[in-house]
């Protein structure tokens, strides 16, 4: 059986573990000494045990083949920096919300990092469970192919191929998927965390120039950089909000718990990107700001 080490067994960490404890052993990172890992995912008003076990760091073999990588964007860098020497063998496979975590990875580990974009919904609602809250799909591919080793492409394949609950689809373009995901998320989550509402508040009339001119924003930046977003990213947005019209976005959720948000990883990227093709990004300054001041 393979191994897969997961960093970041959050609720995005634990639904995949669920999908891949048939074909591999899972193992995870042992931070604390009074630490524990969900025990049960619940689908459906199904049960499911979860078999996973921690380690501490430095008892995991070495002959990890997957390291999946599911923290908060902003833990990405601290949370996989004791392991980047570990594996040689291994592939990893990155899937946070934002971009910039994926960029530095693949620079860490050239060639070996695949990256993953996800629908999924899932809340982990005590210690022990964790809730799969709506389906999705999980999009895994390689920013760069040409440049992956055979290692890589050979897991991804694999991985695209193995059979389990959740769907996991090969993307040629999964940039392009990242940017479209990181496009709603700067246009809900900032918006969402500040004024404490819920995705679907904000189709209400007053919040619709806002939204326009972020969208507007991000479509200037993600074209400068050779991106392809749909070309009506507001009616996206919209669509999103309406979907998950009572959901409390990540960034909310994150403010309410006083934990650092994602912002970095969303705007501040944004903003990186646009500040290099010299095009103005007010309306998402304003947010970034905004959400800063506020953060631990
Ligand atoms: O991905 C999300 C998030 O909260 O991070 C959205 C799409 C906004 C759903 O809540």
């Amino acid at each position: 059986m393979k191994t897969a080490l997961i960093i970041g067994p959050g609720a995005i960490g634990t639904l995949l573990a669920w999908h891949l404890q048939n074909s591999f052993s899972l193992v995870v990172p042992q931070h604390r000494s009074d630490q524990f890992l969900p025990i049960r995912l619940l689908d459906q008003e199904q049960e499911y045990p979860l078999n996973w076990h921690l380690s501490k760091p430095d008892d995991i073999n070495p002959d990890i083949d997957l390291v999946l990588v599911t923290t908060k964007s902003s833990m990405v860098r601290t949370a996989t920096s004791p392991f980047l020497h570990r594996f040689q063998g291994a592939t990893w496979l990155i899937c946070c919300n934002g971009m910039g975590p994926q960029q530095w990875l693949s620079e860490q580990q050239p060639g070996r990092v695949l990256w993953a974009s996800t629908t999924e919904g899932a809340l982990q609602t005590s210690s022990q469970e964790v809730l799969h809250t709506g389906r999705g799909e999980t999009l895994i591919g390689c920013a760069q192919a040409e440049l992956a080793n055979s290692d890589c492409l050979q897991m991804a394949h694999w991985l695209t191929e193995q059979s389990g609950p959740l769907t996991l689809r090969w993307a040629d373009d999964i940039n392009t998927q990242l940017w479209r995901k990181l496009a709603i998320n700067a246009a809900i989550n900032p918006l969402t965390a500040h004024a404490g509402i819920c995705n679907g508040d904000l189709l209400a009339p007053h919040w619709q120039a806002e939204l326009s001119a972020i969208c507007a924003e991000v479509s200037a930046v993600a074209a400068a950089q050779g991106v392809q977003l749909p070309v009506n990213l507001l009616a996206q947005v919209r669509e999103v909000a309406e979907r998950t019209a009572h959901n409390r976005s990540s960034m909310l959720q994150d403010m309410d718990k006083g934990r650092p948000t994602e912002i970095e990883a969303i705007n501040g990227f944004l903003l990186d990107r646009g500040h290099e093709q010299g095009i103005a990004t007010p309306r998402l300054r304003n947010w970034y700001d905004a959400i800063k001041k506020r953060e631990p």
